[in-house]
């Protein structure tokens, strides 16, 4: 098809509206229609070199984007403390706490529990904070069983207000008063937020066992959430009656930002918890003088995405309807024929479906955000046209 469209292009000149016509029109809205002779030009700022290639790792590259499920392999991966290769065989989950009935799960208890999958797009909430980590985000199809359920057995008593997520990687952490000691990843959700119907206790990712990188056995898909609350290596679900207040709560994953209320200045640190509306331009592709730019928007429901080269006006891009999930990004495109040759800014910004739009990078929410995290201010890449 592509190469019909390429001779018609060639040898007929004017003819080839009709043929990108007809083109576009059978595989206009799909993002990847995989043109054969199609070049993808690299982004000219490129992200700086990774200072903490132990903690971040395999982070997507933006120009393979290829997909709309990003493959194992290519998933990136963060890990604070170790990354431990745990034995299925003798791990198992605890279920303690608050609850009339505590409980040991294996993994073959939890797999023979009701399977449920959602596609659900991660990303951490440093992601595009820092000059060096601009693909920490991705989309695969996790299975597992429910959360909810589980809880349900266990029966939280009414004192509990807080569900524990323990995990099994541990490390140093050091207090703001110097005290220090070896402590696992822990992470946690009130009462309501844990027993949502869609957060699983997921150990397939993409089709296959959890990857060690992403969690073997167990984690936690909390679709909807930033990623730092899809914690990894569980082992062990503690309900408590207080808040929890640890590195990764209350000192790490900590936002503060300037809010004005009734023309007072107030500054306010919250926790990272749910995930904020994002997109991001990620390849531009040339076949000839026909440009495209391809894209993705996750965060939140997506209503539509714009695009905006240079300084021109804002375009509407096309969502590739052909893969739809409420939690998975969408993939958009927008052709750009013939760009002038040169340096040009490429700019994208999403709408969810209550209106809300991706703010730009000097809009108040980003401008007085005195923290690297939850950094979804619209992104602007630069390319050469030759
Ligand atoms: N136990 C544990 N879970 C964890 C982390 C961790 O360091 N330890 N990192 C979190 C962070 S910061 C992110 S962004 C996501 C990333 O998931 P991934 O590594 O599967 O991409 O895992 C989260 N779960
Ligand atoms: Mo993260």
């Amino acid at each position: 098809m592509q190469n019909i469209r390429r001779r018609e292009f060639i040898a007929k000149g004017s003819a080839a509206i009709a043929g990108l016509a007809a083109f576009y029109a059978t595989h206009g809205a799909n993002a990847f229609p995989g043109q054969s002779g199609e070049e993808i030009v690299r982004w000219l700022d490129q992200p700086a070199p990774n200072p903490v290639p132990e903690v971040i790792k395999n982070q997507l590259v933006w120009e393979d984007l290829d997909s709309w499920i990003t493959p194992n392999e290519k998933f990136f991966s963060i890990a604070h403390f170790n990354r431990p290769v745990i034995d299925a065989s003798t791990w198992n989950l605890e279920i303690s706490g608050l609850v009339k009935n505590p409980m040991t799960l294996t993994l073959a208890d939890l797999k023979a529990r009701p399977r449920e999958d959602v596609v659900f797009t991660i990303e951490c909430s440093g992601n595009h904070g820092l000059p060096f980590f601009d693909g920490g985000v991705g989309n695969a199809r996790w299975a597992g069983t429910p959360l909810a359920p589980i809880l349900e057995n266990a029966g939280i008593l009414d004192s509990g207000i807080e569900v524990v997520f323990w995990c099994a990687d541990e490390g140093e952490i050091t207090r703001p008063d110097d005290v220090k000691f070896v402590q696992n990843f822990a992470r946690s959700m009130s009462v309501t937020e844990a027993m949502d119907p869609r957060n699983i206790l997921c150990y397939e990712m993409n089709g296959v066992p959890l990857p060690p990188d992403n969690g073997f056995p167990l984690r936690l898909i909390a679709p909807g959430w930033y990623g730092i609350a899809n914690v990894k290596w569980l082992k062990r679900i503690d309900v408590r009656d207080r808040r929890l207040e640890n590195r990764f709560m209350g000192r790490d994953y900590v936002t503060l930002r300037e809010e004005v209320y009734d023309g007072e200045t107030v500054w306010v640190e919250t926790s990272v918890g749910r995930a904020r509306l994002a997109s991001a331009p990620a390849r531009v592709s040339h076949i000839g003088s026909d440009y495209r730019i391809v894209g993705a928007a996750w965060g939140a429901p997506i209503d539509r995405v714009e695009v905006k080269i240079d300084d021109g006006p804002w375009m509407l891009a096309t969502i590739d309807p052909s893969e739809e999930a409420e939690f998975a990004w969408k993939i958009w495109s927008l052709d750009w024929p013939d760009p002038p040759a040169g340096v040009h800014a490429v700019s994208s910004r999403a709408i969810d479906t209550s209106c809300n739009v991706q703010p730009a990078m000097d809009d108040p929410s980003i401008a007085t955000k005195h923290t690297y995290w939850e950094s979804n201010g619209q992104v602007t890449r630069r390319v050469q046209i030759s």
